[in-house]
């Protein structure tokens, strides 16, 4: 049966899901509904009346971990460590991945230099937290690419697009095992299929919408 994924264009965590579903070859659809305005189907099908949403025949699944989780399990072979200890703490890493996420939109948000800063501060103090669990690489168990690496593939983008407009998240002084884990997951070739292509634009956009300290910061005609 062919899964059904309930989009909205921005949503990293959406992006999980889709990373799963192409990193294991699956066939899906996809629909795109505005946030801003969702449609009430939506609103009927989303008990929380956010995307992602996955319907597998008549059923519904929400909660991007619970998606990802499900896609792997029914699509082997897992992306996780066979050793429950470490299969289980790849999920709490993968949650520390949606915290994190919290915090890069915080910095989207944020009104000011210093509300920025606080946002910043408090993001860096977590990738620390990622940086002391990081090996040799290059994916977060060592050689075997795992469902935790894909989970951080939204949010690194995203980092990415937040340091454009001011340098801060991205520091291969303070994290350079997280940066060298960063550059290899951005460059597999999923990663350019996993959202529409014109990612950096829809963000930038959205972040000079937001009118806050980077939105103020962004000049859409370069790069
Ligand atoms: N914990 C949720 C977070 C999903 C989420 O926040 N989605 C946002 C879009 S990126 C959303 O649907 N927001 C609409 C709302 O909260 O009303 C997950 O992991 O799926």
């Amino acid at each position: 049966m062919k899964p059904r994924l309930i989009s909205f264009k921005l949503c990293p965590f959406v992006q999980k899901a889709v990373l799963t579903l192409l990193h294991k070859g699956v066939d899906f659809d996809i629909e795109y509904i505005d946030l801003e305005n969702p449609p009430g189907w939506f609103l009927e099908l989303s008990p929380l009346g956010r995307v992602p949403v996955l319907q597998v025949g008549d059923e519904v699944l929400f909660e991007s971990s619970v998606i990802v989780e499900y896609l792997d399990e029914v699509n082997p072979p897992s992306l996780h460590p066979t050793d429950p200890l470490k299969k289980a703490q790849n999920r709490s890493w993968i949650e520390f991945g949606n915290e994190c996420l919290m915090n890069a939109f915080g910095l989207v948000m944020a009104d000011d230099e210093a509300a920025w800063r606080e946002q910043n501060d408090a993001l860096l103090g977590k990738l620390d937290r990622l940086e002391q669990q990081l090996g040799d690489g290059p994916y977060f168990n060592g050689d075997a690419l795992a469902l935790v690496d894909l989970c951080y593939i939204p949010l690194f983008q995203r980092l990415q697009y937040c340091d454009e407009a001011c340098p801060g998240p991205l520091d291969a002084h303070r994290h350079p095992k997280l940066q060298a884990w960063r550059a290899g997951l951005m460059e597999l070739p999923v990663v350019a299929r996993s959202t529409v292509p014109e990612i950096r634009d829809l963000y930038r956009r959205m972040m000079q919408m937001k009118g806050g300290y980077l939105g103020q910061r962004i000049d859409l005609g370069e790069g």
